[in-house]
C-alpha cells in the first residue's frame, strides 16, 4: 500500500489528488503546520530529512520530490493514464510541465512571499519579483489561452503538478491579467477526484471558496 505523508495546505495535496484520479489506494499520514510559524512539525523530518511534504513511500522506495512522485506514480501504478504517450512531443512537453513548475515558476511566487514579510525594507526587490511572477504567469496563460488544459482538450498530470502555481498566484492576487489560469482553475477544481482529495486531505485555503 503507498503511504502518502501529507501535510495540511501544502503541495502535498496534488499527490492526494492524483491518487484520487488514478483511483490507487493509499494510506494517508497527515501532518499539521505549526499554528504560528506555518512550518512542519518535527516529525516530518523523521520521514525526509528536509522535514517537507509530499513524501511517499511504496514498499522499500521513498520519494520526496513531488514531480518525481507523480512521474513515478504514473509510471509504476498508473497504466499510462494521465500522461501522453512516451513515444510522442507531446510527451516532451508534459516533463516540461512537470519540472516548470518547481524549477522555475514557483520561486518568484515564493519570493513574493518571503519578501512581502519584510515590509518596507522588502520594497526595492519587488518591481524584480512582481516583474518575474509577470513572466512566468504570462506564459502560462499564454499556453491556456490555446487549449482546455495544459496539453490540449486532455486533462494530465502536468495540470495537477501546475496547479499549485495557478492556486497559490491567485492566494497573492496576481490573476488580474490572465483569465485563462483563473479559467483553468475553476475547471480543474471541479474534478470530482479533486474535491474526493479536498475531503481527505483537510483544510486547504487554496481550495474554492
Ligand atoms: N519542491 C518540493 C517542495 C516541497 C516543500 O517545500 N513543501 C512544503 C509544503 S508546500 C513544506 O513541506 N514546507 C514545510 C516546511 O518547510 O516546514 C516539492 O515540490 O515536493
Amino acid at each position: 500500500m503507498i503511504i502518502v505523508h501529507h501535510l495540511n495546505n501544502s503541495r502535498s495535496q496534488r499527490i492526494l489528488w492524483l491518487l484520487e484520479e488514478l483511483a490507487i489506494p493509499y494510506e494517508l499520514k497527515c501532518y499539521q503546520r505549526d499554528p504560528k510559524t506555518n512550518l512542519a512539525p518535527p516529525e516530518l523530518k523523521a520521514i525526509n530529512a528536509l522535514g517537507k511534504s509530499p513524501v511517499i513511500e511504496d514498499g522499500v522506495q521513498k520519494l520526496i520530490e513531488s514531480s518525481a512522485i507523480i512521474d513515478y506514480l504514473i509510471r509504476r501504478h498508473g497504466d499510462g493514464r494521465l500522461q501522453p504517450d512516451p513515444s510522442t512531443p507531446a510527451y516532451d512537453e508534459y516533463v516540461q510541465w512537470l519540472h516548470f513548475a518547481e524549477g522555475s515558476a514557483m520561486l518568484p511566487l515564493m519570493l513574493n512571499l518571503y519578501v512581502g514579510r519584510l515590509g518596507e525594507a522588502g520594497a526595492p526587490l519587488h518591481p524584480r519579483i512582481n516583474s518575474e511572477v509577470a513572466n512566468y504567469l504570462g506564459y502560462l496563460d499564454t499556453a491556456l489561452s490555446q487549449s482546455v488544459f495544459l496539453l490540449g482538450d486532455e486533462f494530465s498530470a502536468a495540470d495537477i503538478q501546475m496547479s499549485f502555481i495557478g492556486e497559490i498566484a491567485r492566494a497573492q492576487g496576481k490573476l488580474g491579467n490572465y483569465p485563462h489560469i483563473a479559467a483553468w482553475i475553476e475547471r480543474f477544481q471541479a474534478r470530482p477526484a479533486y474535491q474526493a482529495a479536498l475531503k481527505k486531505g483537510g483544510k486547504y485555503d487554496f481550495a474554492p471558496h
